[in-house]
């Protein structure tokens, strides 16, 4: 049966609805960045430019980088864009847009996060580079998909029962990255950790200003969570969702964290475009090492 065409939208001239893009515009090996114009910090590293798009705040860039073929894709800020890019950017490969139908031969793409996070921890600071090891969703977009095969419940009841997760909030699912891309970019300038993917950037991540919050403890309860040597790291708030997507949909995937803010020391870096620059090219400089 073909996907309905208010379930798998096209524009006019037969590109995807959101993404403005077509097949042939897209590399299997994608970087995801949260600021649009962080697009173009990125690909004016490149040798060639092939293809520039923008629709809403998914700004797309496909080019070279020593000869690789990369497309770097901004998703704006959090885990609805994410469930928006990754579906989007799956249908390109693996749906026919013609037929709409799922195609028998399925692509796995390498995707590759550069973001910016806050740390959790005093001896992880402003500055440091950092590898999402897990993404833990505290924002609960997961749980409109079947999740089942790719949680790890044993670390999931441990977080729960350590921060008294309240009832009211979606059950905090934990979602392994890319083993094949953490080994690619890990070095000793990389930290690694779990990164805890919240639905906000006030509340949701324990800041206060004006509103009172459920939990004003969360984040000290997550920054001495310990489950056999696992720790969370840091906050942002797409990784788990690019993890959870990725996994379920056959991607690899691995998020690359600049840290910009040490939310236990109350720190924030002086200077976070150059951290977020030097991201950039170590990050570059992996993918064609
Ligand atoms: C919040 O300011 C945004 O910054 C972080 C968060 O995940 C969120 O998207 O990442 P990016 O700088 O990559 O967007």
């Amino acid at each position: 049966m073909p996907i309905k065409e208010s379930e798998l939208i096209l524009n006019p001239d037969g590109s995807i609805y959101h993404l403005n893009l077509k097949p042939e515009n897209v590399s299997k090996t994608i970087i995801f960045v949260g600021d649009p114009n962080r697009v173009d910090a990125v690909s004016k590293h490149f040798d060639t430019i092939e293809f520039k798009t923008q629709k809403r705040e998914f700004r797309t860039h496909t080019g070279t980088y020593k000869s690789k073929r990369i497309t770097v894709i901004s998703t704006g800020i959090g885990p609805d864009n994410i469930d928006i890019v990754l579906n989007e950017l799956d249908a390109l490969f693996n749906i026919d847009l013609v037929t709409k139908q799922i195609k028998d031969k399925l692509t796995c793409l390498d995707i590759i996060r550069i973001g910016t996070s806050g740390s959790l921890q005093k001896d992880i600071p402003v500055d440091a580079f950092l590898i999402s090891t897990y993404g833990l969703d505290i924002n609960g977009m997961l749980h409109s998909y079947k999740t089942d095969s790719i949680t790890n419940s044993d670390i999931e009841n441990a977080f729960i029962e350590q921060t008294n997760w309240y009832k009211n909030k979606a059950r905090p699912i934990l979602i392994k990255g890319s083993k094949k891309l953490e080994q690619k970019f890990e070095s000793n300038k990389t930290h690694k950790g779990i990164t805890a993917t919240a639905g906000g950037f006030y509340g949701p991540q324990g800041r206060v200003l004006r509103l009172a919050i459920q939990d004003v403890n969360l984040n000290s309860k997550m920054d001495t969570f310990n489950f056999k040597g696992h720790c969370i790291t840091n906050l942002e708030m797409e990784t788990s969702a690019i993890y959870g997507l990725s996994s379920l949909l056959g991607h690899h995937a691995i998020s690359l964290n600049a840290i910009i803010a040490n939310r236990a020391s109350g720190t924030f870096s002086k200077n976070p475009y150059k951290v977020i620059e030097h991201l950039i090219t170590y990050t570059l400089g992996k993918i064609v090492e």
